[in-house]
């Protein structure tokens, strides 16, 4: 592993020449992550394809292989389900049972879901992740678009890709207000964070002896969340699957309308209308759904005196759990409000994420009590949110801190060798190391446009 160097430092052929060794390295994790049809976040820890994950990794192998990046989006897609869920996780079913949990014989998908569509040939979970996909793809498609047409890849993708929006805008406003609601902590992709806690302690969990986790064989239990939070997601989604995986049907004890989660999907939903325009398809109705999921946005979530976006319990109608990078994410939403923008950018920058003072950016409150440094998204700084952010400044034009931003998700990214995620204060890696979607989104911080300028 190399030393962390002082920018100031680095003669420019010097720079050039880590980033090549960089990009090397990257591209080495990735494709040992790659199974032939896609890519495990983990070989250890996540030995199958998560949702969310593979739209990040799909974005960064655009800048190294566009017909790659394209498979994997193609192979998540193809694991959707008929009522247009895209599942949080496809399961090989070449590994092993006891290889992750919750496994196929937990979720049971082709049975327990088969009357909402699941797949009956391919194992699934049932709960779903961002939908960070149409962003993905337009990206994948912008890559390479002689190959993308020639493919048809967007053609192929924008019935799957709009039939997920549809699925996430009816089945999912739960609230009735015009935003997707989570019903699992594991779907908003923040699964530990502070911000379910008042939600998860209402629900009853699942005795310890009735499951036995297999994430602990491969990471620091203090790294990872505790035994009585496993309890209450093995409850929640135990009760989602002996409801048929029906939305309408189910009692949802944990329903919340996540900020990052909508934000995803305001930008996708941009996404989702240039591709229906490259596709031979209308956009006018992705473009009326952007902008209405938008002024829901602002209304439903925003805090102005807080300077962020905050979650909604849909159980109490209560905005909750303070201060969560969640609550920046929205700054990658195009015409967000300028003083919703700027306000969020003040956030970033003042004590409770110390945006340029502390690595990447926290994924909770920096001085709240709950802020844990090491510990599964209650503190520690990853690089997915890191990118969201760093795109977003980039979008309102803080041009000096998304370029402060990316050179250290680079030199974090090289010195942790591509850690799941940091600790803010000492940048020291944390999680498993080998992680799909550091070194993806390093491949895409790593490009420059042919006038050497670092992409938007
Ligand atoms: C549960 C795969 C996933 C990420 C999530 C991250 C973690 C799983 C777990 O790993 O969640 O989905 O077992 O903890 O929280 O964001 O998609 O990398």
């Amino acid at each position: 592993m190399t030393a962390v160097l002082e920018p100031a430092l680095r003669s420019p052929g010097r720079e050039e020449d880590q980033d090549a060794a960089l990009r090397r390295a990257a591209a080495r994790v990735l494709l040992s992550n790659w199974t032939g049809a896609a890519t495990v976040p983990s070989r250890t820890l996540y030995p199958h394809q998560w949702s969310w994950d593979s739209a990040f990794i799909a974005i960064g192998l655009a800048r190294l292989a566009p017909r790659r990046a394209q498979r994997e989006l193609e192979t998540l897609l193809g694991a959707q389900w008929r009522d247009g869920r895209v599942p949080h996780i496809v399961f090989n079913p070449s590994v092993p049972l006891d290889a992750y949990f919750p496994s196929p014989d937990f979720w049971r998908s082709s049975g327990a879901g088969a009357a909402s569509g699941a797949p009956a040939d391919i194992e699934t979970s049932g709960i779903v992740q961002p939908p960070v996909h149409a962003l993905a793809a337009w990206q994948v498609h912008l890559a390479d678009p002689a190959e993308s047409r020639r493919r048809g890849f967007l053609r192929r993708m924008y019935p799957r890709l709009a039939a997920w929006h549809r699925y996430l805008a009816a089945s999912r406003d739960l609230g009735g207000g015009g935003l997707a609601a989570v019903v699992h902590p594991w779907e908003p992709g923040l699964d530990n964070s502070p911000v379910w806690d008042a939600a998860l302690a209402r629900v009853e969990p699942a005795p310890p002896e009735s499951f036995r986790r297999a994430d602990l064989d491969h990471s620091s239990a203090a790294d990872r969340p505790t035994d009585l939070d496993y309890g209450r997601y093995v409850r929640l989604a135990a009760d989602y699957r002996d409801h048929g995986y029906d939305d309408a049907r189910t009692p949802h004890a944990f329903a919340l309308e996540d900020p990052c989660f909508n934000a995803l999907f305001i930008a996708s939903e941009h996404a989702l209308a240039e591709i229906a325009a490259a596709a031979g398809a209308d956009p006018a109705p992705h473009r009326r759904k952007a902008a209405e999921a938008t002024a829901a946005l602002v209304e439903r979530l925003w805090d102005p005196a807080a300077g962020i976006f905050l979650a909604r319990d849909l159980t109490t109608g209560e905005a909750v759990g303070g201060h969560s990078v969640a609550g920046l994410v929205p700054l990658i939403v195009p015409g967000l409000p300028e003083t919703v923008a700027r306000s969020l950018v003040a956030t970033a920058q003042g004590e409770r994420f110390g945006l340029g003072r502390v690595h990447l950016v926290p994924s909770y409150d920096l001085t709240s009590p709950e802020y844990d440094g090491n510990r599964y998204w209650r503190g520690p700084s990853w690089f997915n949110t890191a990118w969201l952010v760093h795109r977003g400044l980039r979008q309102h034009g803080a041009d000096p801190a998304a370029d402060a931003l990316r050179e250290q998700a680079l030199d974090d990214a090289r010195r942790t060798g591509f850690a799941e995620y940091v600790e803010p204060h000492s940048g020291q890696g944390r999680g498993i190391r080998r992680f799909s979607w550091t070194a993806a989104l390093a491949l895409d911080l790593l490009h420059r446009t042919p006038q050497g300028e670092p992409a938007r």
